[in-house]
Parts: structure tokens; C-alpha cells; sequence
């Protein structure tokens, strides 16, 4: 305990002052190489931020459109596929991925040497219904082998690992099979070292919503998750993948996040309809730490492990935690509360001040 609590002072005192919360000069220095702050200069730095919330989130802009992908867009960008009708009748979707190293910016300043799919991290929200067939072409454009392991029922050739569907650079694999369960599922790269695959950016959401017909007494509730329905189109629906990044290379985490960006929900907060329900597909992909963890201020949520039913698996509960690769989906309304401002974030206090902090601004 006491190695963790020395690593985790370090840590937020190096950032506090090196940078995230630092001067604009330091900014732009490589994170490796900044020096310790003192603590002089810590409270310099608190002192000339925006101040607009709780005075610890990041000052200045990052810049999406360098990054080519911009988190708020994330939130809500399914890829649904090429869609095409198979001799039996059934859905076949088809799509395009690559892998490519991208150097992005997580934090202000704060450059990482990336490892992508499609050019962003988290790779694309891909959307399908159960039952589909799932044909994915993966070129790996990087410098490293890549794969891109589906959470979801496959046959052994297609699980994207070490030999099955492990691409060498310059390489490609179609990888193919019937979208089941249903649920809030993901997909990350499986290549050795795999928490150094992982923890660089090759990782996205695979959500495959229920087919009613197959749902029996649940019809109603299946219909909701199907994106396209007028069911479905009343609900405000997220998509927040936890992650973070070692900054650093020395297996720790600095800068926590939720689609990467540190505090980007923060600083633009998440506009919702409080007339409409929400509902979000929480992924947790965080490397190095054992847990990660999402808490809503002012308001409850019922909570689906996996996403793999239709009744709730946790009821009225305000926190959730998830080791990595679990995931599931939140429901709740904000129709009886007040307009305004309400938080969400990591109840990790540490995760917090280092970026996993968001807002829903909730508009009447
Ligand atoms: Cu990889």
C-alpha cells in the first residue's frame, strides 16, 4: 500500500505541475522529461486555471481536428456497416478496418504515440442486430502485428489471436460470424504483449441490439435498443469507453479519460433532453489498473451487466464498477430534476482529477 500511495502522489504532483495543470510553456515539453513541480508551483498553476468548474481540469483546447476524431461525435457515430441480404435472407454486414500508428492528442499538449483503428481511439462504435452476419475486412497498416479480437460467440478462426487472425504488417484477414449475444460488447487487438496492445489505443465498442421477434414477453424492451425504431429514437443513447493512457512507459496510468479525450466532457458538457431517457453503453478498457468505475451526481440508474438481458441486473444503484473488458448498459432519466449541470465521473477520485471527469448539461 504504502509503494502505491508514493506512486500515486508522484504521479498527480508530476502531473499537477508537468502536464496537465501546468503554464502553457511546459505544455509542449514531452511528458518523460518534465520536472517535478514544487509545490509553489503547483498552486501556481491551480491559481491560472479556468476555475469554471472545481479548478481541475486541463487548460486550453485539444485539437480534434488534428486528431481527426472528436469525442462528443464519438458518443453517438455507429457504424452500422455495408448492409446486404445473404441467399437465406438474413442481415450481412460488411466492414473496412485498418490498424495504424497515429500520434494523438489525449490532454492539451499532451501527445501519444498511438496505435489506432480507422485513424481514432476508441476505434468505431460498430452497431449491428442478433443474428447478423458480421464480415469485417482488417488491413493492418501498422508497424506492429495486429488482430482484432470480437467479445461476442465465434468460432475458434475467426477469435482474432495469435494464430487465428493475427495480421502481420502489410497483412489482411476477414474475420466472420453470426452477431451473437445480444448486448454491449467490444473488440480489441489481441497481439503479444497484449496489455501493451491494448493500452496504445486498439480497442472499440461492438454493440449488437436484441432482435424483438426472438424476445418473446420482451418484445417492448428489445424494441428500444434497436437503433432506427421509433422506439429506439426516443431514448438518448452514449457511447463511453474508459481509458487511459501511460504516458510515460512505466505501466502506470497519467491521463484517464472517457473516449480519450481528458475532461472533453467536462469542457463541453453532454447536452441531454430531460424529457428523454438516457441510456449508455459503458465499456471499461483501462490498462494497468484493476478497476475503473462510473458514479451519476443527483440521480440513480438501472444497470445491465453485459447488456445481455432486458431486465436490469442492478437496480437504482448510483455507482458502478467494471474490471477491464466488462461492460453494460445504464438507464435513467433526469425528467423530474431541476435544469442544470450534473457530473459523472470515475469514483476514483484520482481517475477524476487526472481527466475522467464529465458533465451532463440537462436542458428542459
Ligand atoms: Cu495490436
Amino acid at each position: 500500500m504504502n509503494g502505491w500511495w508514493k506512486n500515486a502522489v508522484s504521479r498527480r504532483l508530476f502531473l499537477a505541475g508537468g502536464a496537465l495543470l501546468g503554464g502553457a510553456t511546459r505544455l509542449g515539453a514531452p511528458a518523460a522529461n518534465a520536472q517535478p513541480p514544487s509545490r509553489g508551483s503547483a498552486g501556481a498553476a491551480e491559481a491560472d486555471d479556468h476555475g469554471k468548474h472545481d479548478g481541475m481540469i486541463t487548460p486550453g483546447e485539444v485539437d480534434h481536428a488534428r486528431n481527426g476524431f472528436d469525442p462528443h461525435q464519438i458518443l453517438t457515430d455507429w457504424d452500422t456497416g455495408k448492409v446486404s441480404r445473404l441467399p437465406d435472407g438474413r442481415t450481412l454486414r460488411e466492414f473496412e478496418m485498418t490498424a495504424e500508428d497515429k500520434e494523438i492528442e489525449i490532454a492539451p499538449g499532451l501527445m501519444f504515440p498511438a496505435w489506432t483503428y480507422n485513424g481514432r481511439v476508441p476505434g468505431p462504435s460498430l452497431r449491428v442486430s442478433e443474428g447478423d452476419r458480421v464480415r469485417i475486412r482488417f488491413q493492418n497498416f501498422g508497424s506492429h502485428p495486429h488482430s482484432i479480437h470480437f467479445h461476442g460467440i465465434h468460432s475458434a478462426r475467426m477469435d482474432g489471436v495469435p494464430g487465428a487472425g493475427n495480421v502481420l504488417p502489410g497483412g489482411e484477414f476477414v474475420y466472420e460470424f453470426d452477431a451473437l449475444p445480444f448486448g454491449c460488447h467490444l473488440y480489441h487487438c489481441h497481439s503479444v504483449p497484449l496489455k501493451r496492445h491494448i493500452h496504445k489505443g486498439l480497442y472499440g465498442a461492438f454493440i449488437i441490439d436484441p432482435d424483438p421477434g426472438r424476445r418473446g414477453e420482451e418484445q417492448e424492451a428489445a424494441r428500444s435498443r434497436v437503433l432506427g425504431t421509433p422506439e429506439n429514437a426516443r431514448w438518448q443513447e452514449f457511447v463511453l469507453v474508459m481509458n487511459a493512457f501511460d504516458t510515460n512507459f512505466d505501466e502506470e496510468n497519467e491521463v484517464y479519460a472517457v473516449n480519450t479525450v481528458a475532461h472533453a466532457y467536462t469542457k463541453r458538457p453532454i447536452v441531454i433532453a430531460r424529457d428523454r431517457p438516457v441510456r449508455l453503453y459503458l465499456i471499461n478498457v483501462t490498462e494497468f489498473d484493476p478497476l475503473n468505475s462510473l458514479h451519476l451526481h443527483a440521480n440513480f440508474f438501472d444497470y445491465y451487466d453485459h447488456g445481455t438481458t432486458l431486465t436490469p441486473t442492478l437496480k437504482t444503484i448510483d455507482t458502478v464498477m467494471q474490471i477491464q473488458g466488462q461492460r453494460g448498459i445504464l438507464e435513467f432519466s433526469f425528467k423530474d430534476h431541476e435544469p442544470g449541470r450534473y457530473m459523472f465521473h470515475a469514483h476514483q477520485s484520482e481517475f477524476a482529477e487526472l481527466g475522467w471527469m464529465s458533465v451532463f448539461e440537462v436542458r428542459a
